[in-house]
């Protein structure tokens, strides 16, 4: 299976449930997104079967944020590559076994580690020990690791453990962060959800944020 490229540095995170606007979002500005996320609220509103119609298109990720015990991780992977997912998010906070379960099945679908998520609350723990989660996606060598736009100077330290896995950040617009400044602190692709699917005009919405992508890797 290819491997998703970042070329585009922007993922679509489609958490837009109904059905009919999700699909007019996906033909308008799927082919100017580097992938499609699908999370539970998608799939929970329309099926799994989603994930194999967008699929037949463009790349997803299914953001199933795996976090179970190794063997639940390999059988959630393992279905979700069936359905026509490219990649995968998956939690680094239950160990090194869980992730590799993940590897382990993904049958070349890329495997993407949270380090720290973007709420606030995550500095209350989950900061605490990304750095070790983000040293265990290095040994590990998963495709990318998600990291926080909302704290961009992590993103940067994060970097700095990481080397050249790509780092995807969500966080940009309602949740406080600047898509500038995330990828001028090492951001590859940037996560972003309403921004996009509850504009007016999504495919607008999506060209000012490929602007300003372009604006902050000084292109
Ligand atoms: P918006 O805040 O609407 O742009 O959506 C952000 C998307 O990224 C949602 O689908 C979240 O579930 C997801 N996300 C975060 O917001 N924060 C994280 O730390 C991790 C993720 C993720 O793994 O995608």
């Amino acid at each position: 299976m290819k491997k998703i490229g970042f070329e585009r540095g922007l993922v679509l995170a489609l958490d837009e449930t109904d059905r009919r606007k999700s699909m007019d979002i996906v033909n308008s500005v799927g082919k100017y997104v580097d992938a499609i996320k699908l999370n539970w609220p998608i799939i929970l509103a329309q099926g799994p079967q989603v994930i194999t119609e967008i699929s037949n298109h463009f790349k997803v990720i299914c953001d199933f944020k795996i976090s179970d015990v190794p063997h639940t991780n390999a059988m959630i992977t393992s279905a979700a590559v069936k359905l026509g997912a490219s990649g995968l998010i998956v939690q680094g906070f239950p160990g090194r076994d869980s992730v590799e379960a993940c590897l382990n099945s993904a049958r070349g679908a890329s495997v993407y580690l949270v380090t720290e998520m973007s709420n606030p609350g995550a500095s209350e723990i989950n900061v605490k020990f990304a750095d070790r989660i983000a040293e265990m996606a290095v040994t590990l060598k998963v495709d990318g690791i998600v990291a926080p736009a909302t704290r961009p100077k992590r993103i940067k330290h994060l970097r700095g453990i990481v080397g050249r896995i790509p780092i995807l950040t969500p966080g940009v617009g309602p949740q406080g962060g600047s898509a500038k400044a995330a990828i001028q602190n090492g951001s590859d692709a940037l996560i972003v959800g309403r921004t996009i699917y509850e504009a007016k005009d999504p495919l607008e919405a999506v060209s000012n944020l490929l602007a300003e992508i372009k604006s902050g890797r000084g292109e």
